[in-house]
C-alpha cells in the first residue's frame, strides 16, 4: 500500500536544467569548445563533479583535481545567480495541487535530489514546508543510480521502500528508485524512462487514482 511520495527536484518540481546549461556553457565557452543543449541531457540527475567530468570529456580537456574543484565552484557561483532570482512562478504546473492532494489524503512527502542547492531552491519556491524529509546532495555519499538518496528519504519518513513512489525525470533516478525496491513514476519521455511503472509529461497529469493504481504494479 502506497504511503509516501518521494520527489526528485530538478526536472520534476522545477526546470533548473536551463540554468545548469547556461552555467556549464560559460565554462565550455571559456575553454573553447562547443556544448549543446543535447549534451546537457547527459548531465541531468548526475552530481556536480560527475557533470564536470562529462563536460570535460565532451571538450576532450584534461584538468587536475584542483583545477576541477575551482571550475565546479565557479560554475556553481554562476548557477546560483540564476537560482536566487527564481520565485514560486517557476514551480512546474500541477506540482502544488498534487502536493496539496497528497497532504489531504495523508500520503507522506519527501525530497530525494542530487543537488547540493536543493534547500536554497525549495526556499525560493516557497515549498520547503511541504516536505517532511529532505535528502539532497549534501546528505548522500553515493549518487543515483545508487538508491541511497531514496532509501534515506524512506527511512527518514519511517516508511518501507515498497510503500514509496518516486517521481523522477532522469534515467539514473528511475534506476535508483527501482533498485531501491520502490515504485517509480517517470516524468518525461518513454525512450529514456522506459523502466518506470508509469510515465507522464508532468505532475499536472498526476492524481490519486493513478497513484493508487501503482499498487497493482
Ligand atoms: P548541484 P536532481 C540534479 O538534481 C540535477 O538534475 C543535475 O543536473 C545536477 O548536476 C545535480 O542535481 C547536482 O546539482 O550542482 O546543484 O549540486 O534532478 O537530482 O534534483
Ligand atoms: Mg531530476
Amino acid at each position: 500500500k502506497i504511503k509516501a511520495c518521494i520527489f526528485d527536484l530538478d526536472g520534476v518540481i522545477v526546470d533548473t536544467a536551463k540554468f545548469h546549461y547556461i552555467a556549464w556553457k560559460e565554462l565550455a565557452d571559456e575553454m573553447g569548445f562547443e556544448f549543446t543543449v543535447e549534451d546537457n541531457e547527459r548531465l541531468k540527475g548526475v552530481s556536480r563533479m560527475t557533470s564536470l567530468d562529462i563536460l570535460l570529456s565532451i571538450g576532450k580537456v584534461n584538468k587536475s583535481e584542483d583545477e576541477k574543484l575551482a571550475l565546479a565552484t565557479r560554475k556553481n557561483e554562476n548557477y546560483l545567480t540564476y537560482i536566487l532570482k527564481m520565485g514560486p512562478e517557476e514551480i512546474l504546473p500541477g506540482t502544488k495541487a498534487f502536493l496539496d492532494t497528497l497532504k489531504e489524503e495523508g500520503v507522506r512527502i519527501a525530497l530525494g535530489s542530487a543537488s547540493k542547492n536543493a534547500m536554497t531552491i525549495l526556499e525560493r519556491l516557497k515549498l520547503t514546508n511541504y516536505f517532511e524529509a529532505i535528502i539532497d546532495g549534501t546528505k548522500v555519499s553515493k549518487a543515483k543510480p545508487d538508491p541511497e538518496v531514496f532509501l534515506k528519504a524512506a527511512e527518514a519518513l519511517g516508511v518501507q521502500p515498497d510503500n514509496c513512489v518516486v517521481f523522477e525525470d532522469a534515467e539514473a533516478g528511475v534506476e535508483a528508485a527501482l533498485s531501491g525496491g520502490m515504485k517509480c513514476v517517470g516524468i518525461g519521455k518513454a525512450d529514456v524512462l522506459g523502466k518506470a511503472h508509469l510515465i507522464i509529461d508532468g505532475l499536472h497529469q498526476m492524481n490519486m487514482q493513478k497513484l493508487y493504481a501503482l499498487n497493482e504494479k
